[in-house]
């Protein structure tokens, strides 16, 4: 037992060192198994994970085998942008990095939201904490307001008594003064907001603001409705100060009365500045600006009331480009019954034509996918909006050199684009405005052209090669304008090196020189318009301008160069124009013996649409072809309607001075 226990001690022992030996020899193999399969695993996990990163980062990247062209043409977040807005906005960006390992099954799915949505032009989505910006316990209290134009309501005023007091202030003003004087200083607005604006949240950071009201002889209370509107409906962290320019006023009520106001009810946020000459608009709005201590400027004129929470989506895309200045939607206040109209100009940008007339031009479609959101401009309308005060000196705040009034909203639109910013206009951002009335004539503050002088003084500086097209409307007046010393200005354009205006052109405006071709193509027809019934009679402005009926005068001797008064063009526009003036035949009712006005032309066609139909020798309006002009001769007195057409109606025939037969064959081509 013992031995056999021995041995098997012996044998337990070697077997044990064979096992110990075996094992080692085991292990070693098991070790080298170990790692071959480690290394293997290793290469493998590297091999997949080389491959899905491939995968993701070509889905990421962009779909086009080139590759870097959509590429340039997409935001950080993927959205679609302009060249332009790239030039202006973005730093080349890097790729963006590999995602890390373990989401890598993430990555290989990415989540739909995270796909390039195409949602148009949009600002970069910044960074930061936002905030709801609204006052609501304000909006509140504005509701339960009651009284004369409250909400924004029509207003009039009844006593008859009244009546030659409100018609002499009205005519003072432009604007009914009388009524705004019966009218809370403090009233309330309606919200004319589109509903994506009523809720929006804004950066909790941003700029505080100087507001620069300028004024020459404004009606007291308008000013003051305009301050305490600011004052009621912008939140008391950004104001951090009201301008008020007094550019060489002479009416009482704006010198100690307004001083003793401002100190009684305004003493630490408004501060006065006294211009003892007038020095017009611009020299005024630079007096203002020399004195803001906010870190951007609000420029707004003397008859304004904002909206509800105006502000933050204004100060919005300055936070997030300093080089962009914006503009506010223009809301319009009845100059005779102080209704507050909203949505007048809604999705509209800004242009002119060659003649420098302010024009209106439809908002790009890449610009319009949300029509709450802030939208391209070429030309500021001028009377309100905001821009950094460092970038406003920094482009040589206006041209100082440019007097009164005219071409400031051009200069300074052309320096933002070209010398590096972006204009925009912002959908929720509400300013009212009072557009006034007729108006007793106030005296001329120069006696020389200053409007061409300006005009001249921004197309040497700013237009290059195009500034001929603006001559070539009016070799006359340009040739005998002297502009002045631009070295100051040209001196700013070179610092900036800033762009030409042919890429301001093709890039901000692309659809401009379609619009106004530089070149002026034919009109239809030209001339005096004599009416068949009335043949002694033709259309004429009756000595009156825009806002006004046409009426029917004695025809002029000469039919196809007629007196100003009785020069029409149907334009390439398809309108009905005043020679040499800006006015256009404008039909806004439907109804029976509906009035043919004179309005700004504004290219749109629709309501200014006519055409000549030769057969019929009829004035159609609307392209619809259901509606004539018709003239009236009764008691010695013309009036023009339009009326449902009508062959056997001779009053609906009219003879043309010049007709383009070539051209009006091809009238419905293109509409
Ligand atoms: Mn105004």
């Amino acid at each position: 037992m013992a031995r056999g226990a021995i041995k098997t001690a012996v044998s337990k022992k070697d077997l044990h060192l064979h096992d110990v030996v075996a094992s080692m020899a085991m292990k070693k193999r098991y070790v080298k198994r170990l790692v071959r399969k480690v290394v293997f695993w290793l290469l493998s996990v590297a091999a997949i994970s080389l491959v899905t990163t491939m995968i993701v980062e070509k889905r990421r990247g962009p779909d086009s085998p080139g590759g870097s062209q959509s590429e340039e043409n997409l935001d950080p977040n993927g959205d679609p942008i302009t060249p332009v807005f790239r030039a202006n906005n973005l730093q080349p960006t890097r790729r963006a990095a590999r995602p890390p390992f373990q989401d890598r099954s993430l990555a290989r799915e990415p989540p739909p939201e995270e796909k390039p949505q195409p949602t148009g032009f949009r600002l970069p989505d910044v960074e930061g904490e936002r905030r709801d910006w609204h006052d609501y316990a304000a909006m509140e209290a504005d509701k339960l307001r009651s009284g004369l134009g409250e909400h924004g309501l029509p207003a009039e005023i009844e006593n008859p008594d009244e009546k030659e007091l409100e018609q002499q202030m009205y005519r003072k003003n432009g604007f009914n003064g009388l009524l705004s004087d019966m009218i809370s200083v403090n009233r309330s607005v309606p919200d004319v907001r589109l509903e994506q604006c009523k809720t929006r949240k804004y950066l909790s950071k941003l700029p505080n603001i100087s507001v620069i009201f300028i004024f020459y002889n404004e009606h007291f209370s308008a000013l003051l409705r305009s301050i305490y509107s600011v004052i009621n409906r912008t939140p008391v962290e950004l104001l951090k100060q009201i301008v008020l320019v007094d550019d060489g006023s002479d009416w009482d009520t704006l010198k100690q009365q307004l001083d003793d106001y401002v100190s009684l009810h305004f003493p630490h946020v408004v501060t006065v500045v006294r211009n003892v000459e007038r020095k017009g608009l611009i020299g005024a709005r630079l007096e203002g600006a020399k004195v803001a201590t906010g870190e951007v400027l609000v420029f707004f004129d003397s008859h304004i009331e904002v909206n509800y929470n105006w502000l933050p989506p204004l100060l919005e895309p300055i936070a997030i480009n300093p080089k962009i200045s914006t503009c506010p939607i223009v809301d319009i206040i009845d100059h005779s019954n102080f209704a507050y109209n909203g949505g007048y100009q809604e999705g509209s940008r800004g242009g002119f034509d060659w003649r420098f007339f302010y024009k209106q031009l439809p908002v790009l479609p890449e610009d319009s996918v949300d029509k709450s959101q802030p939208f391209r401009n070429p030309v500021m309308m001028g009377g309100l909006f905001a821009i950094r005060t460092d970038f406003f000196w920094d482009l040589g705040g206006y041209d100082d050199e440019l007097d009164i009034w005219g071409g400031e909203q051009y200069e300074l639109s052309f320096k933002i684009w070209m010398c590096g910013g972006m204009l925009l206009d912002i959908p929720c951002s509400r300013v009212a405005h009072i557009f006034r009335g007729p108006m007793d004539p106030r005296p001329n503050p120069r006696n020389y052209n200053f409007v061409g002088r300006n005009h001249k003084r921004v197309a040497e500086v700013w237009m290059d090669e195009y500034k001929e097209h603006v001559y070539s409307r009016d070799p006359q007046t340009y040739n005998n304008i002297d502009a002045g010393d631009l070295t100051r200005q040209r001196a700013i354009r070179e610092r900036l090196q800033c762009k030409s205006f042919d890429w301001y052109l093709k890039e901000v405006a692309p659809d401009f020189l379609k619009k106004f071709p530089p070149v002026e193509l034919p009109n239809y027809a030209s001339g005096a318009f004599q009416n068949v019934a009335f043949a002694t009679h033709c259309l004429d402005t009756m000595n009156l301008g825009a806002h006004n009926a046409v009426g029917l005068y004695s025809c002029a001797e000469n039919r196809t160069h007629p007196q100003f008064n009785q020069f029409w063009l149907l334009t390439p526009d398809r309108e009905l124009r005043h020679n040499g003036a800006s006015n256009c035949l404008d039909v806004q009712d439907m109804h029976a013996n509906a009035t043919v006005w004179m309005w700004s032309c504004h290219n749109q066609g629709g309501n200014q649409f006519w055409y000549y139909d030769r057969a019929h020798k009829w004035l159609v309006h609307a392209p619809n072809g259901k509606r004539c002009m018709e003239g009236i001769v009764e008691n010695g007195i013309g009036t023009v309607y339009t009326n449902e057409c009508d062959p056997a109606n001779d009053r609906q025939k009219w003879e043309i001075g010049y007709v383009n037969n070539e051209l009006l064959d091809k009238f419905f081509e293109g509409v």
